[in-house]
């Protein structure tokens, strides 16, 4: 089981608090897909992302972006059994979705960079390693149910 300090937890609970879901979400995903264009395969059925510019207009994208940040809500309300808690996740994604599971990362770390953006100078060094450590966790959590 993952040990999280009071900072962390408390750090963690921050950062969420102040997340507009739907603009994070969205410039999220619409980041990974323009810096890792391979990952735009999965999302064949959204319409244009033909460039930058259209994906990030794209409302099926920003949707699904605010999706997302619902999804990782949910190890946040329950840092103590994210593994669990995205089981059934895992499996969609794995054996449904069939999305590489290095693109959690990717995602992640375009998620790191938005909130950078978006936080300035409270996103000190201590922030970005608790904020890191909990999505190395999530990442790892929705791979687990790969083989
Ligand atoms: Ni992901 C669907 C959460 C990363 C491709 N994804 C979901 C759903 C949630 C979710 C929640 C909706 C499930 C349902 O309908 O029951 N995805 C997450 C989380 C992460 C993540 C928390 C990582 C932090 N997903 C990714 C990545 C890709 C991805 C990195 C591809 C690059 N996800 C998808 C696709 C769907 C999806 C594709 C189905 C979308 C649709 O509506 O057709």
């Amino acid at each position: 089981m993952v040990v999280w300090t009071d900072f962390e937890r408390a750090t963690i609970a921050d950062i969420f608090s102040k997340l507009d879901y739907e603009a994070v979400g969205g410039a999220t995903l619409a980041r990974c897909l323009i810096v890792y264009p391979w990952t735009q395969r999965y999302f064949g059925n959204f319409g244009n992302l033909y460039n930058a510019a259209a994906i990030m207009g794209n409302p099926m994208i920003a949707k699904h972006g605010t999706t997302i940040l619902h999804g990782l809500d949910r190890a946040v309300k329950n840092m103590d059994n994210i593994k669990a808690t995205y089981a059934e996740l895992s499996v969609l994604h794995s054996e449904k979705l069939h999305v590489d599971p290095d693109n959690f990362k990717l995602l992640s770390d375009c998620l790191t960079i938005v909130v950078a953006a978006q936080l300035g100078k409270a996103f000190s060094g201590e922030v970005q390693a608790a904020f890191q450590k909990f999505l190395s966790v999530v990442v790892s959590a929705l791979g687990k149910q790969y083989h």
